[in-house]
């Protein structure tokens, strides 16, 4: 007989988790879902207002958050905030990497650069913060990786190019980082949200002049089992998992967090 499950198995108690662009949305809620189960929170934004902004919220939730001004393409600035994290809090036990832009711009229009700098911060930075986290995580004997994909991982539509191509790439990279450093005992894994209410899909759902919702608000509840939006409280659960000793035997797998939207073809028209 097998040793019996304990839900201490969930518990994050004493770990350092690193949580980039984490001042509000899915990064915020993840950290406070983290700090909530014992995890010490650390986190990055792009500017001294933003790291402020985050503070006060995290303070707000009775977390003594840690935050750093940090752009995440930058790999020396990454590389040295890394450094100072583990000399004024601690070794990164669990890295999400949750920052990310989205540009919807039909792709015949889209600039280069434009494509580039979604990549540069959807896929690039990924790469860049992983790389500084993993030597310490090697040395310390485990570690976790969780990266922010999304359906753009698994399917495309229209104006969203880069993002896709950055969200596809981010799958791969989460399956590369699981198969090169398991055997270091480093999990990584993906959370794939399905349309979650947060700023980044703010646009997506505004009220039309004539009061009604927006049209992509209304294809999307129709193309979800669920018939809603998706919360950023959903994706705490399953991030919580996969930051855990409950999921050690978990790597490479993309957890989506969709309320079914990748396994439904979308509400039959009503005869
Ligand atoms: P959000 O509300 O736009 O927040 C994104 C965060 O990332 C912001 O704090 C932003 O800071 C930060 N950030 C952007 N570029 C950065 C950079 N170069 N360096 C450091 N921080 C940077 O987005 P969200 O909806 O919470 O999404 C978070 C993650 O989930 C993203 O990776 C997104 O692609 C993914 N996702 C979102 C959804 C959804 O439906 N919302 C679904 C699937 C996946 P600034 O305010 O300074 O830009
Ligand atoms: C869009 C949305 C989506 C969500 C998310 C879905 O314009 O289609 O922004 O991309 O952000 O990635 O999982």
């Amino acid at each position: 007989m097998g040793s019996s499950f304990s839900v201490t198995k969930f518990s994050l108690e004493g770990k350092v988790a690193l949580i980039t662009g984490a001042s509000y949305g899915i990064g915020f809620a993840i950290a406070k879902s983290f700090a909530d189960v014992g995890a010490t929170i650390v986190f990055n934004d792009i500017s001294q207002e933003l790291v402020d902004k985050g503070l006060q919220a995290y303070m707000e939730q009775g977390i003594s958050a840690h935050g750093y001004v940090c752009d995440v393409t930058d790999e020396e600035g990454i590389q040295a905030m890394v450094k100072q994290i583990e000399a004024e809090v601690g070794v990164i036990d669990i890295l999400v990497n949750n920052a990310g832009i989205i540009r919807r711009v039909p792709m015949h229009e889209m600039s280069a650069e434009a494509f580039r700098q979604v990549i540069d911060i959807d896929l690039n930075a990924p790469f860049i913060v992983s790389k500084a986290v993993i030597p310490s995580m090697i040395k310390k004997g485990h570690g976790k990786i969780i990266n922010i994909c999304s359906m753009m991982s698994e399917l495309g539509r229209e104006t969203v190019s880069a993002y896709a191509a950055a969200k596809g790439g981010l799958k791969m990279l989460t399956k590369n980082i699981a198969s090169e450093y398991g055997a270091a005992n480093i999990q990584c894994n993906g959370i794939g949200p399905g349309y979650i209410a947060t700023p980044q899909t703010a646009p997506l759902r505004e009220i039309q002049e004539d009061g009604s919702h927006h049209p992509f608000d209304q294809f999307i509840v129709a193309k979800t089992p669920a018939a809603r939006w998706g919360e950023v409280e959903d994706l705490v659960g399953p991030a919580v998992f996969l930051a855990s000793d409950a999921s050690d035997f978990v790597n490479g797998h993309i957890l989506y967090v969709d309320g079914g939207i990748l396994a439904y073809i979308g509400k039959q028209p009503s005869n």
